[in-house]
């Protein structure tokens, strides 16, 4: 999840509607229903930043220390247990936790952390195991946070280990006749599997695959996933919506329905518009706005005062299922905002405030209708606090700041155990039985935001950075 080049400080009561924003864009037109603000709560006064920030690096070490002390060398840690989880594939170890920390620990300073885990990846990391992986996770964590430590490092050997994990993704790409990814690889052996193919596996690999292509000068990795990017706007109905998944082999529609901004769609959008800004690639950047346009005109809903998306059949536009909100949809505000639909990112950014209030700890997927926790988990998820940063970033509006620290209170007083921080099975009961996984974007992303938002770092340019959907820093990491 990414922002815009351009960085206004404006109000956003007095900001331009989200439709006078939008550039036109050629062909069939869609007309965006013009955005309502959604009301907001009064929000309690902050402590001083510099103390938030202290506090926010405190906690993220906490976890951090978690991992390092039961967990080294694995993908992640079980905190509660002390044991350790594979990601990837059972047996296997790409040291996740370490790959996604990269930057993070780069930015809070921690340099000896940073040090020591360049060090591990040198070392240990093996891109070559007989393993198979998902392509989509392999791009977003890996290749996305070795580019990410390349940066904060400069060391060169972690360059090229995002390189070779590249490599041994592109089969993927290149072997599927539609452009369109199969959905595993075989590392060592480059056999690929998996044809039914969700959006967010078809179309999130242009920001990693494009900075390393603009980093080793070879086309390939850019080729691959813009060739998959035209594959699946080819396939686009007459409304300009997409489905949710295709056949990578047939390029026909598995499953016709429009589900935006919820998984697995969600970061396919975020990619068109963070490509288009990192790239400076414009024909990304018109189709964000082409499918962007149908997303709000047939999608957006309002109920009860709040802004949310339904699911349509991207073929005639009608509804289909319940109405179910991802809890990983809420990035969506954010991208709105940097894409130029700043009043409807802040609505939707404020639909998903007041379900913190009525949940102080967000449920994986809520009845947007009552604000019910329909799936009642939480995965240590940071897709709020990335909204509250991007949106802070282009506004400088401090309600962001206020909300993203009371979501990080929530965390900590709910899901701080003695070896880290966990994922817990039910928001809505007492003591939210927690269960036992510090999932390795936690280093990556949750923390980072806060972080970014209130230590004023001078390690991040806050007019030009960009970060993926993973969080990665892949443009504005400065010296420091
Ligand atoms: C992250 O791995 C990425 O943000 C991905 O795009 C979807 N969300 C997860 C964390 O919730």
């Amino acid at each position: 999840m990414g922002p815009n080049s351009t960085f206004t400080r404006r109000s956003l009561l007095t900001a331009t509607a989200g439709a006078a924003l939008v550039p036109a864009v050629a062909g069939r037109a869609t007309a965006v229903p013009r955005p309502v603000a959604v009301p907001r709560a009064a929000a309690a006064p902050l402590p001083d930043g510099a103390r938030i920030a202290a506090e926010v690096r405190t906690e993220f070490l906490h976890g951090w220390r978690g991992y390092t002390a039961a967990a080294w060398g694995y993908d992640e840690v079980c905190p509660v247990s002390g044991r350790h989880h594979d990601f990837f594939a059972p047996g296997r170890t790409f040291g996740l936790s370490i790959v996604e920390a990269l930057d993070t620990l780069y930015l809070m300073g921690l340099d000896t952390d940073l040090a020591e885990s360049c060090d591990w990846i040198e070392a240990h990391l093996d891109p070559a195991q007989d393993a198979e992986v998902e392509v989509f996770e392999a791009v977003i964590r890996l290749v996305g946070g070795l580019v990410a430590g390349y940066h904060a490092t400069g060391r060169g050997s972690l360059l090229a280990r995002a390189r070779e994990f590249a490599d041994r993704l592109l089969p993927a790409f290149t072997r599927s006749p539609t452009g369109i990814p199969y959905t595993t690889v075989n590392l060592r052996t480059g056999a690929v599997q998996g044809t039914t193919v969700a959006l967010a596996q078809a179309g999130t690999s242009v920001m990693e695959f494009g900075e390393l292509s603009r980093l080793t000068g070879d086309d390939r990795y850019l080729d691959a996933s813009m060739r998959a990017y035209t594959a699946v706007l080819d396939r686009r109905s007459s409304l300009d919506l997409l489905g949710t998944s295709l056949n990578a082999e047939t390029g026909r529609w598995v499953d016709p329905a429009s589900v935006a901004p919820n998984p697995p769609v969600d970061s396919f959008y975020e990619y068109l518009w963070g490509g288009g800004a990192l790239l400076k690639n414009r024909q990304l950047t018109d189709w964000f706005q082409l499918l962007t346009r149908p997303v709000l005109a047939r999608q957006s809903v309002r109920a009860d005062g709040l802004l949310w998306f339904r699911s349509v059949d991207h073929r005639t536009g009608r509804p289909v299922g319940p109405p179910r909100q991802s809890e990983l949809a809420a990035f969506y505000a954010g991208l709105l905002g940097k894409g130029g639909f700043l009043q409807t990112g802040a609505d939707y950014y404020r639909s998903w405030t007041a379900a913190l209030d009525r949940h102080p700890v967000l449920p994986e997927t809520l009845d947007y209708t009552d604000l019910a926790a329909v799936d009642r988990g939480n995965q240590l998820r940071p897709e709020y606090p990335n909204s509250a940063f991007d949106l802070w970033r282009i506004t400088g509006d401090g309600y962001y700041r206020q909300t993203a620290y009371r979501w990080f209170r929530s965390m900590a007083e709910s899901q701080r155990v003695a070896g880290g921080y966990t994922v817990c099975g039910d928001v809505t009961v007492r003591g939210m039985q927690p269960g036992d996984l510090t999932p390795a974007y936690w280093f990556a992303e949750n923390l980072k935001y806060l972080w970014l938002m209130f230590s004023g770092t001078p390690r991040f340019d806050y007019r030009r950075g960009l970060l993926s959907t993973e969080g990665k820093v892949l443009r504005g990491l400065l010296p420091g």
